[in-house]
């Protein structure tokens, strides 16, 4: 039965793996940290570096045509930014903006954007920054601030049906502690979201824990925070905020362990579900009201439940205590409560911070564990689908992503495609790229950009981030370039020409341009209907064929790129020891090492 399950696994895998080494399968190598903490994707065509998974379930009902996103961070991820992965686990699209947070797919205005967070994460466990609007071709549309002159936090941000925005504050605030034994002119970071117009960033709804709270209703005590302005108590730690159809607000306060129902015409508090100030009665025995340090809190079903992911234990706090998906059904009219369904993953996970829970139109449900670099896809009922981690599970959190989400997605980059040729094969690769299906091999005699004079060469379908392509044996052009294919045969991208000599010792790379817009390609049906066929089957053969040879799955894929050299000195250093690494990466980061002073109580 495992043995089956192994061989689907790896059918499935034959043609993907092939460009890309990775995704690794059941690799204990690579959980045992290996391949590093972080272990990479490497390209020949690009300096970008993707992440290499490490499937441990993997089920066909997770194969949706959805691509994953993730936004991994941490000290050490070398090259952090928001990250798009299809379903086989490749890169897709990645840019190196740094430490981000919460990437996430809306549809504004008909329009679908990636959304983001980026600025300061290292102010007191959650943000200072801004979150952006990436449209499909990944242009920077919207940065949205937040209204009042207040600096937007990384926990929420979350679009409304009406194309509203709501976004959680942490603002610097006076305040009485003497309750919690403090002063009685003591500083909080006040628990603030707002709801604002996206277009016009008119503020429509401002909320503040501070005026709704008392200082005793939370479950973290003050921890020598709140005696100034400098260091002010995190006492409520608002993590999410959701809006329902009657216009009022659901929100999540990681320390009260507690979701809030909120009037959206007055702020009033309507009822609590958790916490010290419960109002529900739990008709599951106290399963569906003892979570703790939640995440991620979403009305469904049109108000009628909820589902959270439920940390159970806070910045090692508690390591016994398992994380879970949870997904309640509430009663407001009867203000009861119970758990309809529980997400446990197979390997006990206690995340200490962060993670999300979506459900997914086919009706899955998945999981991202946060603080822990894993995502689980489950059925509705609970059952194990797909289990991938994105870091090693030895590693120390040094490796999360905030949340994690599935979507479908069209990306179509103003950049062109990049190419790398060394004796007989082509690298080459389209970040962001997700409509091409086909790579062609054009060469020519000389590089006079006269399109009349460029031959077709050879076809292969794209596989992963990075298509490898044999060049014929007979081939004699001087020059070569690839021509990006949708599943119509159309050209839409063309790389540079680059210079072809076999017997040169060197790869010859054509990176795109950084500012140029799409280079003009002729738009024409090009020869792949019809005899695409012949080319795409005995290019499929060949693959399958190379890959079998050269890359038994069960055994820990080795990196070795027979003669070519990694474009970027850290790419393919996954056998440097753990010392070397330090150094490699710190200097790689530079600049953003100051913000890699994390709040030891991190999100
Ligand atoms: C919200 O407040 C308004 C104004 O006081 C009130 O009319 C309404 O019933 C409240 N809604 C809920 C659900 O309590
Ligand atoms: C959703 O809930 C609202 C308010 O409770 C109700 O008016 C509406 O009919 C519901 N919609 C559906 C599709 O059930
Ligand atoms: C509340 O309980 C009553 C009595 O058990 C039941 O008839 C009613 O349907 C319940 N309300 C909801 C919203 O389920
Ligand atoms: C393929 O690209 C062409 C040219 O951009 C476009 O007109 C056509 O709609 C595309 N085909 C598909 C299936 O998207
Ligand atoms: C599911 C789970 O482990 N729940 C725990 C959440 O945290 C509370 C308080 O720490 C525990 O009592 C629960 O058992």
């Amino acid at each position: 039965m495992m043995l089956d399950g192994l061989l689907i696994v790896l059918a499935l895998f034959l043609v993907s793996v092939c460009a890309d080494s990775g995704p690794y399968l059941q690799s204990s190598a690579y959980d045992e940290g290996r391949f590093g903490e972080w272990p990479t994707e490497t390209y020949r065509s690009s300096p970008i570096v993707g992440p290499a998974l490490n499937y441990l379930q993997h089920s066909d009902k997770c194969k949706d045509g959805l691509y994953t996103f993730i936004a991994p961070r941490g000290s050490r991820v070398a090259h952090p930014g928001p990250m798009i992965l299809d379903q086989d686990g490749h890169l897709v699209w990645t840019t190196e903006y740094g430490q981000s947070y919460n990437l996430n797919v809306y549809n504004y205005k008909g329009q679908d954007y990636l959304t983001f967070w980026m600025g300061n994460d290292g102010v007191g466990g959650h943000g200072e920054g801004a979150y952006y609007m990436l449209d499909s071709s990944y242009q920077e549309v919207y940065k949205i601030d937040a209204a009042n002159h207040l600096p937007a936090d990384l926990h929420e941000f979350h679009m409304t049906e009406e194309g509203t925005a709501l976004i959680t504050i942490y603002d610097v605030y006076p305040a009485d502690l003497r309750p919690v034994g403090g002063l009685e002119e003591g500083w909080i970071w006040d628990g603030t979201f707002q709801e604002f117009d996206i277009e016009t960033g008119k503020l429509l709804f401002q909320w503040r824990a501070s005026e709704h709270f008392e200082f005793t209703d939370v479950i973290r005590d003050r921890e020598g925070n709140g005696d100034s302005e400098s260091r002010p108590w995190d006492f409520f730690h608002i993590n999410s905020v959701d809006k329902d159809a009657k216009g009022n607000y659901l929100i999540s306060s990681r320390y009260a362990s507690c979701l809030t129902y909120i009037n959206g015409s007055t702020g009033a508090i309507i009822w609590r579900l958790g916490g010290k100030n419960n109002d529900f009665e739990d008709l599951s025995d106290g399963a569906a009201t003892d979570f703790s340090w939640q995440h991620h809190a979403r009305f469904r079903d049109n108000g009628t439940a909820i589902t959270m992911f439920d940390n159970a234990s806070r910045g090692g706090g508690a390591p016994e205590l398992t994380s879970r998906g949870l997904y309640l059904d509430i009663d407001q009219e009867n203000m009861t409560v119970k758990v309809r369904h529980e997400y446990w993953n197979p390997s006990p996970i206690s995340s200490q911070s962060q993670g999300s829970v979506q459900l997914l139109d086919n009706s899955n449900v998945l999981v991202g564990y946060g603080h822990v670099p894993t995502w689980t896809e489950y059925s509705i009922d609970g059952d194990v689908l797909c289990d991938v981690h994105f870091g090693a599970a030895s590693g120390d959190g040094n490796i999360m992503s905030y949340r994690v989400f599935k979507y479908p997605w069209i990306g179509n980059p103003q950049t062109s495609p990049d190419i790398a040729v060394y004796q007989y094969e082509v690298a080459v690769s389209w970040n962001g790229a997700t409509e091409v299906v086909t790579w062609a091999l054009e060469g020519a005699s000389s590089n006079s950009h006269k399109t009349e004079s460029t031959k077709f060469v050879t076809a292969m379908p794209k596989s992963g981030f990075e298509t490898i392509i044999p060049i014929p044996q007979d081939a004699t052009h001087k020059y070569i370039r690839a021509l990006a294919l949708n599943s119509t045969g159309q050209v839409i991208g063309s790389t540079k020409l680059v210079r072809w000599d076999p017997t040169s010792p060197e790869p010859v790379v054509g990176r795109h341009d950084d500012k140029e817009m799409s280079s003009p390609v002729r738009s024409v049906v090009f020869f792949i209907v019809g005899f695409s066929s012949a080319v795409l089957l005995a290019a499929g053969a060949w693959l399958a064929r190379r890959c079998y040879d050269s890359r038994p799955v069960s055994a820990p894929k080795d990196k070795e790129r027979g003669d070519w050299q990694p474009l970027d000195r850290f790419n393919g250093d996954e056998d440097l020891s753990e010392g070397e690494m330090d150094d490699v990466e710190f200097s790689l980061l530079g600049h953003s090492r100051a913000s890699l002073q994390f709040d030891d109580d991190f999100k």
